[in-house]
């Protein structure tokens, strides 16, 4: 995975455009991007960098499992990605450098991100239409997972970043296509990719399948102004030292129900080497 995301970095660094958005803080970016990967033949996780697969696995079974919208949940497993967006006691999103309200909500919300990400998969039993259908139908070729709903949209802190993915079985083996509308390349592509192939990983053993690719696309891939040195000490070390060989990612084989895999005994990241912690910051 190293090469691939190196290779993008390259990308937007050589031939990206700077421009302003939302956040006050400008990015580099490139408009679109797209790689695939083999989850069969390799598990894909950087280690040009650490990625802290904990958080990364906590987060993606927040919406999936979990399939909350409560960051009170991420915080009680001391994942702390999600405070920068939380709603307030008065139903508030505050601009933590200015205080300002950004956005208000109904104070119902509070504690919340609001209608997005896990609030959907409940809200539209997505999950579950998923098991199902891979159980029940391999031959199914309507697979869309959506977390974009148009109706959903106003109430939401943020609408979902990565926000759909199609499954499909070729072969006795499960594939998806993952698609991103927003990029932040240095931060969330990192732990989407991994936390993607733990559920790919996931779903096929739960389903009888074995895990195959993944497609990833994206629109406006970028860097944040800010991030850029982190990058490039990134891209360095991967042209001084190349990347180290990928780790093994084991679930607990006795685990049938995707429900019941519990991160902290079924999840196990076995010898994985990497180059060490980069930190960049992160655009509220
Ligand atoms: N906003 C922005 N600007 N970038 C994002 O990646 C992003 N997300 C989520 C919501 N809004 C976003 C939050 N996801 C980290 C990782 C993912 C996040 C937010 C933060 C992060 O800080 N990772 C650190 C390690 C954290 C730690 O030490 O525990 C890292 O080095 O990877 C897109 O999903």
């Amino acid at each position: 995975f190293d090469d691939v995301y190196c290779g993008l970095c390259k990308d937007i660094l050589e031939n990206g455009v700077q421009v302003h958005n939302r956040t006050g803080i400008d990015t580099i970016k490139i408009p679109s991007a797209h790689f695939h990967l083999d989850v069969s033949k390799e598990f894909p996780i950087l280690t040009t960098k650490q990625l802290f697969i904990r958080q990364a696995v906590t987060e993606m079974l927040w919406i999936y499992q979990a399939q909350s919208n409560d960051v009170r949940w991420l915080q009680e497993r001391n994942v702390h990605i999600w405070d920068k967006w939380e709603i307030n006691e008065d139903g508030d999103w505050i601009d933590e450098n200015t205080g300002n309200v950004l956005k208000h909500f109904d104070p119902s919300f509070a504690h919340t991100i609001g209608t997005a990400y896990g609030y959907i998969v409940k809200k539209y039993d997505l999950m579950n239409k998923l098991l199902n259908s891979l159980k029940n139908d391999k031959e199914d070729r309507r697979r869309v997972i959506s977390l974009w709903q148009d109706s959903e949209l106003d109430t939401a802190v943020l609408p979902s970043c990565v926000w759909s993915s199609e499954w499909d079985v070729t072969d006795g083996k499960l594939n998806i296509w993952v698609h991103q509308r927003s990029c932040d390349v240095p931060l969330g592509l990192p732990f989407n990719v991994t936390q993607y192939a733990v559920l790919l990983m996931m779903v096929a053993q739960v389903t009888g399948l074995k895990p195959g690719t993944i497609d990833w696309s994206i629109k406006d891939a970028h860097i944040y102004v800010n991030q850029v040195d982190g990058i490039k000490e990134q891209l360095n070390r991967y042209e001084t030292k190349g990347s180290l060989p990928a780790p093994e990612l084991w679930l607990n084989p006795d685990v049938t129900d995707f429900y019941d895999f519990d991160p902290t005994k079924d999840v196990k990241l076995n010898g994985y080497e990497h180059m060490g912690k980069i930190s960049f910051p992160l655009a509220q």
